[in-house]
């Protein structure tokens, strides 16, 4: 079996000896100085949990339900109607990778869904996870010709064909892989057609934040709760909380009513039960805690504002840096998250890696996050050089 693509290369990066190189492949956030981060407010929020000196029990199948109720309300907003009146359970889950499973799992069995499509392309993982679950899937045009937009006619129009009750999963921001997003207009057009085809939309957010902000990334999830549609979502603490390895994310599954989202809770529950019982305790009871006190929440916010400002600084870094080596890259400024698409091909991005050691996906996709004002000079250089060729 072939490793997957971007962690394989990841694992590839780790043995390659020269010291020039740069990993733009796996997307983590790393800081100026090349780092994962541990965010002040974790680490606070650890040295109280260590303090408390708690057991390590079993947690409820649902997950903590502190953490449950601070991440809908990230995701949803408090006084949003859906969240107010009930309508949507939240589950704890093992990152996004096991919302977007447990999803799907809930989809196929007890939704009798049998289809899902995604967009063309989309993180790999998808279409992985899909069918481990018993979907078949395919695939909805998303990006446009000249790799910088997206092509909205070719989408909706292929929305219009998805089979009525099909899974439909879409990016809710930061796009995995291209960087780019629907607009609010778009959006609203997107929803019409779910309303019509009856169509289970299952919106994937990994990224909340990292965009153009967390209210603002949330646009879509609040949009399509508002609607009062059912859907499900996929949220993810991994990267706004850099808790990668801690395995911290919710499934949100907003349903017509509160005695639906109850029955919805009860099913999630049993095959949360039957996979893995119930979920990890640390990395929640983490996130709970600095999102139920003020103060580090208010903390915890202005680090997402600087890891998406440091991100946007990149961007415009490269893109300047490409212009003074005669090059075009201006792909940078245009796109959102920690993802652009740089429009290279597989062979240019493998010259990419073999001659300069600048690690990306050999879809094109490039980690912005991973670049900083010492290496960004270095990573325009090599681009200009493979795209000269
Ligand atoms: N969805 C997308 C689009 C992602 O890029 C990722 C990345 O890891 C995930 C979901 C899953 O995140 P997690 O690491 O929390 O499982
Ligand atoms: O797309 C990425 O780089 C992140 C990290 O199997 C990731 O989403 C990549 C592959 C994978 C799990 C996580």
């Amino acid at each position: 079996m072939p490793d997957d693509p971007i962690l394989g290369l990841n694992e590839l990066f780790k043995t390659d000896e020269r010291p020039e190189k740069v990993n733009l492949g796996v997307g983590c956030y790393l800081t100026e100085a090349g780092n994962l981060p541990l965010l002040d407010v974790v680490e606070e929020a650890e040295t109280r949990l260590s303090e408390k000196k708690l057991p390590h029990g079993y947690m409820p199948m649902s997950g903590i339900p502190k953490f449950c109720e601070a991440v809908k309300h990230l995701v949803f907003g408090e006084a949003s109607p859906a969240v107010v009146e009930g309508r949507i359970t939240t589950i704890q889950t093992l990152g996004g990778t096991g919302a977007l499973q447990l999803g799907a799992a809930f989809a196929h069995q007890y939704l009798g869904v049998a289809k899902a499509v995604v967009s063309d392309p989309t993180w790999g993982n998808h279409i992985a996870i899909f069918k481990g679950d018993g979907l078949t899937v395919s695939k909805y045009p998303y990006l446009n010709a000249a790799k910088d937009g997206v092509d909205f006619e070719a989408m909706i129009a292929a929305l219009n064909e998805v089979e009525e009750g099909s899974l439909v999963l879409f990016h809710a921001c930061c796009h995995n892989p291209t960087g780019v997003d629907l607009s609010h207009e778009e959006w609203r057009k997107v929803l019409e057609v779910v309303k019509a085809r009856d169509l289970l939309p299952l919106l994937d957010m990994a990224y909340q934040g990292f965009g153009d902000g967390l209210e603002e990334d949330a646009f879509a999830m609040r949009l399509f709760a508002e609607s009062g549609i059912r859907f499900m979502a996929a949220t993810s603490c991994s990267k706004n909380f850099a808790l990668y390895g801690e395995r911290v994310g919710a499934l949100h599954v907003v349903c017509g009513d509160k005695r639906e989202a109850e029955v919805a809770t009860s099913i999630l529950k049993a095959l949360v039960r039957a996979e893995y019982s119930n979920p990890p305790a640390h990395g929640a009871n983490v996130v709970a805690e600095v999102l139920g006190d003020p103060e580090l929440k208010k903390r915890w916010f202005k680090d997402v504002v600087e890891m998406h400002d440091r991100i946007c600084e990149m961007r415009r870094a490269l893109a300047e840096a490409g212009e003074a080596e005669g090059a075009d890259l201006s792909f940078a400024t245009k796109q959102k998250g920690m993802f652009s698409f740089t429009g290279l091909t597989p062979e240019e991005m493998d010259r990419l890696r073999e001659e300069f050691a600048v690690y990306g996906v050999r879809n094109g996709r490039i980690c912005v996050a991973g670049l900083n004002h010492r290496n960004v000079g270095y990573v325009a250089k090599a681009m200009a050089t493979v795209l000269k060729a």
